[in-house]
């Protein structure tokens, strides 16, 4: 029996050193400019993630001691922007989300220290619609590919700026262990038409809290989108790759904002059936369609997906660490 555990401990170690990643390379239009850290702020954590608390730490900037890169990328809107993994690692195969947080650098992205307003300008979610278990890996627009990247939008306006992409790693989540894999790069934009701030904004640390459903939720449920978004709303105009359910493929399209107000105010319309049925004291034989219909939007994804995984959560909870569910079925 120790035997065992302290095999699969071990096989658990042996896969962390593969499995994890950070970024600093950076790629514009798929080409690698400079070196390592040449544009990607260095830092200290080397491949390993952040987890739990350590979000709500100043480090969760631009990662533990980065400190400034020697240059600033020049990019103009519609350049593809990537930041590839570091350490010779050559495929996220970690499941969740990406996005991409900019700051405006007044001083220069060398100078900034990403204490001011971060908006968020890509988000990638899932590319391939499937079943449960494709959530565990291939669904995310992100599996395998070696970099976060997004295009440039023309709603960013010039100036430079620090440009902090990130990879949020679920398959802990479920237990309080999200892993966090993200870097900085100094960029400068050029050629843009916008002059409006770009809106909402948030401050890093406090773009999650601890507790927030887009980084405890489970994929070990039944369970087959995402239908959360970690941290703010991209910005207007800004890059969503991918989708929810991942029914509309990989495509990237722009994200609406305040500015398309006027072209959809489609949305509320199912609130008029919601507020009927509180006229009637008599809910058992008013409007039975409605409100089922309502619950079956509301709830059975979540339920079943919340309720179910309980299990499913209690059997992997072991697995803070990516590799470990491997190891603990080969204990069984
Ligand atoms: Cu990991």
């Amino acid at each position: 029996m120790k035997t065992t555990v302290t095999l699969s401990a071990l096989l658990g170690l042996a896969g962390l050193t593969s499995a994890h990643y950070t970024f600093d390379k950076l790629l514009v239009n798929d080409v690698k400019q400079g070196g390592d850290n040449t544009y990607i702020r260095k830092h200290t954590r080397g491949y390993m993630p952040t987890k739990g608390t350590e979000i709500l730490e100043e480090d969760f900037r631009c990662n533990t001691n980065a400190q400034p890169a020697p240059q600033v990328m020049t990019v103009k809107p519609g350049d593809k922007i990537g930041f590839q993994q570091a350490f010779g690692a050559n495929g996220i195969e970690h499941p969740g989300p990406t996005q991409v947080y900019m700051t405006a650098a007044k001083n220069g992205a060398k100078n900034e220290d990403g204490s001011g307003d971060w908006f968020k300008v890509a988000q990638s979610l899932i590319c391939k619609a499937g079943n449960a278990e494709s959530l565990r890996n291939y669904a995310w627009c992100s599996w395998k590919e070696n970099n976060v990247n997004f295009v440039m939008p023309e709603s960013v306006p010039d100036g430079e700026y620090l440009v902090r992409a990130e990879h949020i790693a679920l398959h802990g989540a479920h237990a309080g262990q999200a892993e966090f894999y993200y870097a900085c790069a100094q960029i400068k934009v050029e050629g843009s038409k916008a002059t409006a701030a770009p809106s909402p904004t948030t401050k890093i640390p406090g773009v999650y809290a601890v507790k927030d459903k887009a980084i405890n939720f489970s994929l070990w449920g039944s369970s087959t989108s995402y239908p959360e978004i970690p941290g703010i709303p991209v910005m207007a105009g800004g890059e969503i790759r991918g989708s929810a359910d991942g029914k509309s493929g990989d495509k990237r399209v722009a994200a609406p904002g305040a500015s398309d107000s006027s072209t959809k105010a489609a949305a509320p319309a199912t609130n008029n059936n919601a507020a009927a049925p509180s006229n009637n004291n008599n809910n058992n034989n008013n409007n039975n369609a409605a409100p089922s219909g309502n619950n079956d939007n509301n709830k059975p994804a979540g339920n079943k997906g919340f309720g179910g995984e309980t299990k499913a959560a209690a059997a992997s909870a072991n697995g803070p660490s990516c590799k470990s569910r491997r190891s603990k079925r080969f204990e069984s």
